[in-house]
């Protein structure tokens, strides 16, 4: 892979284009904007027909902005597209497929040619970079191999980094921590809720997980707040960052976090444009800082270009930092359809966790179960959280009360909360299933 390389201030070697400034930035996002949607109509039918409908041709995109008048791009356009039909090389030229795991319905199926493989290294080699990982470092990469994007994605770019890469993948936790005291990794990829079961599952054999070689780690595929990474930091002894992505865009490394300033995962905006629209009017392209859904398109993607592709992730764009040119994005509160409407009041589970998390008796171990009672028209939520191991029930039972107030405050809902032994609920093995919804369908 060649890789043309800028030195920077700090000790680490930067990517030119993480250096450039915003205007050479979007010069080169106009330019690539355009190859982009004229060859996903030439060679997706899909994307023919899409514009043609919405009555656009490549040719209508002259600046930037031109991006709005575009139709969007669902995940049911990719499962309708079932399995190849979104492909835009022939497959001969598709070196790698990954697949979502379906859960609601069919898979969605993504490809990589060669160079789509090497721009992929390439963003997460700059994204672990950014969260403090350098060559030469051993990585411990605990998230899930297969068709899983998280996995091999990590892999692939921990190795175009220069690191001696552990591929354990997921799951086998007294296995991880073996190879943990034994391998001495500096740096552990990995679900937040994964780590946080490997930390749990240490203290249960008498480790200390803060007694570890772990100084990084560089966490995503799922939610999580600053409370959670206060939590692993403190606990792990190490600084955690995030890193985004998703497999219809490319996997991990479409963002990712600088552990200089810890402020939120910067866009790699050479490589995709972003835009926030409003979930409920998607018409409307909302403004930098202005909370909406996360729309990408793909500037450089070979084998499955995509236009306007809606996340269902809720975030706004904020200026850059760490990386000025490329804008950051504010933590994901949640997905749009992993809302709970708790009689008519919008929440997340982020919005739980973060309020748990202050209070000291409570673990971050929860779930959130919604049931409708018999005879009821009301919905009802229970948060199952364990206490801390350190904790008495009788001040479990008090922190109980201090959650279900604070949540009637901040979140504006009454719920039960139901405070559980330590050790008692499902621990996370990858991304986390956090709401367990028992009401009748229909
Ligand atoms: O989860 C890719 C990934 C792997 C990202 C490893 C980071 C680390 P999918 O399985 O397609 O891909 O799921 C994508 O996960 O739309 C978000 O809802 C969520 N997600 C991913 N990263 C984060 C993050 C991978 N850092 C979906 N914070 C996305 C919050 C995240 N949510």
């Amino acid at each position: 892979m060649t890789q043309e390389t800028v030195a920077s201030t700090s000790d680490a070697v930067l990517d030119r284009e993480e250096t450039i400034s915003r205007d050479e930035l979007e010069a080169l996002q106009l330019s690539r904007l355009q190859h982009t949607v004229a060859y996903a109509y030439d060679r997706v039918p899909l994307y023919k027909r899409k514009f043609d409908e919405a009555g656009v041709h490549p040719t209508d995109l002259r600046e930037l902005s031109d991006l709005g008048k575009f139709p969007f791009t669902t995940k049911e356009d990719l499962r309708l597209e079932y399995p190849f039909g979104m492909f835009a090389v022939p497959q001969h030229e598709v070196a790698r497929i990954h697949a979502s795991s379906g859960t609601t319905g069919r898979a969605t199926v993504v490809g990589y040619t060669k160079k789509d493989l090497a721009d992929w290294a390439k963003l997460v080699a700059r994204s672990l970079r950014a969260s403090g990982v350098r060559p030469g470092m051993k990585v411990h990469n605990a998230y899930g191999y297969g068709l899983f994007t998280g996995g091999m994605g990590a892999h692939a770019g921990a190795e175009a980094l220069g690191c001696t890469v552990i591929p354990i993948s997921g799951g086998q936790t007294e296995r991880q921590i073996t190879l943990i005291q034994d391998f001495k990794p500096d740096a552990i990829l990995a679900t937040p809720t994964y780590l946080l079961t490997i930390a749990d599952a240490m203290i249960k054999q008498g480790i200390d997980p803060a007694s570890t070689s772990l100084k990084y780690a560089v966490l995503g595929a799922e939610p999580w707040t600053e409370e959670m990474r206060h939590e692993l930091e403190v606990t792990m002894n190490l600084k955690a960052c995030d890193i985004y992505g998703l497999s219809e865009v490319m996997g991990p490394g479409v963002a990712g976090e600088a552990v200089e300033t810890q402020d939120g995962s910067h866009i790699w905006e050479d490589h995709f444009r972003p835009e926030i629209i409003d979930a409920f009017d998607p018409s409307v392209v909302l403004g930098d800082g202005e909370p909406g859904e996360l729309v990408f398109t793909s500037l450089t993607k070979e084998a499955l270009p995509i236009i306007r592709y809606r996340t269902k992730d809720l975030t706004r764009l904020l200026p850059g930092t760490a990386r000025p040119a490329h804008r950051r994005m504010g933590r994901i509160t949640g997905r749009s359809d992993d809302m709970i409407i708790l009689r008519g009041v919008n929440l997340f589970p982020s919005q739980i966790e973060e309020i748990a998390l202050r209070i000291p008796e409570l673990s971050p171990h929860f779930q959130l179960e919604l049931t409708r009672p018999e005879g009821h028209r009301m919905d009802q939520m229970t948060v199952k959280i364990e206490r801390r191991d350190t904790v008495t029930i009788e001040s479990g039972a008090a922190a109980a009360k201090v959650l279900q107030q604070q949540i009637k405050i901040h979140v504006g809902s009454s719920c039960m909360v139901d405070v559980v032994e330590p050790g008692s609920l499902e621990r996370s093995n990858g991304k986390l299933r956090r709401i367990y919804d028992m009401r009748p369908k229909g």
